[in-house]
């Protein structure tokens, strides 16, 4: 009997572990998947952490946003069609691939558009950017909040390009967006639609000649050593958001949205921050790999300008006239 009275407050403690060890699964809390196509350490990756870390720490667990990186759940399409059955229930994705849910967001990849980063995000931060957040809605799509993605710039295996004429007849591959398509061919060369994945191994094996994107992917993508001409042209400035599935997201309580949507906040003022080191970062490892980087003259910037000019006019993108105008007021 002594020894049961000894033996008791142990049992009781393993007991309560027995009990509590469950606990602890509970305490991971309801789980979300949540999709990017980045590597580790690319800063919209760093950006989702933050808004998943922000999300816990401040539901004590309850919520458990889970980041799926390096396109692990598939491509960006896939990842998107999957965010809007539900399947994923957040996804960090660049504007144009969702443009054929809504060519309206097209507004926001017209070429040489936004006069600099800070117009960028005023209409991203202001009414405009919240207009377009709500407009994938139909498609079970919410937004909440925009990313930094710089500029998309022409790279290639084959020669320096200075101007339009450089590019004439070369296969380009673009993200699967009538835009990016429209764009290239104004430019004279043949846009080739890919998943971001395939690009690598399409440039090496001369499936197409180039691609365009911005310093980071150039850089932790590989394109670099497979593509060593990049211009920076800096033709588009489309930006990056994160997206949450409708239904996931009425599932949540006011309170809980509230703090969803700051931890986006969050989520995007690291990213924007992370941004600003990884352009400087990729393109100083890009100068010094020894590839052929070329500034333009502001001559040449403007050929780029004028080629592209006529995109405008094109009755797809016409419609989109009273968002562009907006857009341009933004002071
Ligand atoms: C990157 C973007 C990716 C992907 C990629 C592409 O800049 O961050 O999400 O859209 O471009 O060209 O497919």
């Amino acid at each position: 009997m002594k020894k049961l009275h000894v033996l008791l407050p142990a049992l009781l403690i393993l007991a309560m572990l027995i009990v509590v060890l469950p606990g602890c699964d509970k305490e991971e809390g309801q789980v979300f998947r949540m999709a990017d196509n980045h590597p580790d350490g690319y800063p919209t990756v760093l950006g989702n952490l933050a808004f998943a870390d922000y999300v816990r720490e401040h539901t004590n667990g309850r919520i458990n946003i889970q980041v799926y990186n390096n396109s692990v759940l598939g491509q960006e399409r896939e990842t998107i069609e999957m965010t809007q059955t539900g399947a994923i229930h957040f996804i960090r994705v660049g504007i144009n691939p969702l443009t054929v849910l809504n060519p309206q967001l097209n507004a926001l990849g017209m070429p040489f558009l936004f006069r600099d980063r800070a117009h960028k995000f005023r209409v991203l931060d202001g009414p405009i950017g919240d207009e377009i957040r709500a407009m994938l809605i139909p498609q079970n799509l919410y937004g909440l909040c925009w990313y930094d993605a710089g500029f998309r710039n022409f790279y290639n295996s084959q020669r320096e390009i200075r101007t339009p004429a450089d590019l004439q007849g070369m296969r380009i591959r673009v993200q699967e967006s009538a835009l990016m398509m429209d764009m290239v061919r104004l430019l004279g060369a043949s846009p080739t639609p890919m998943a971001y994945g395939e690009i690598y191994t399409a440039i090496q094996n001369g499936i197409v000649e180039g691609a365009e994107n911005n310093w980071p992917s150039y850089i932790t993508a590989g394109h670099y050593e497979v593509a060593s001409f990049f211009t920076e042209n800096q033709h588009m400035a489309s930006p990056e958001m994160i997206l949450v599935n409708t239904s996931t997201w009425n599932s949540f309580s006011e309170e809980d949205k509230a703090i969803i949507y700051a931890g986006a906040a969050e989520g995007a003022r690291v990213e924007r921050e992370e941004w600003l080191k990884a352009e400087q970062e990729y393109e100083a490892t890009a100068r010094a790999s020894g590839n052929t980087i070329t500034t333009l003259t502001p001559e040449e910037r403007q050929l780029f300008v004028d080629a592209l000019a006529p995109l405008y006019d094109q009755p797809a993108y016409a419609e989109l006239a009273d968002i562009i105008q907006r857009i341009r007021a933004v002071e």
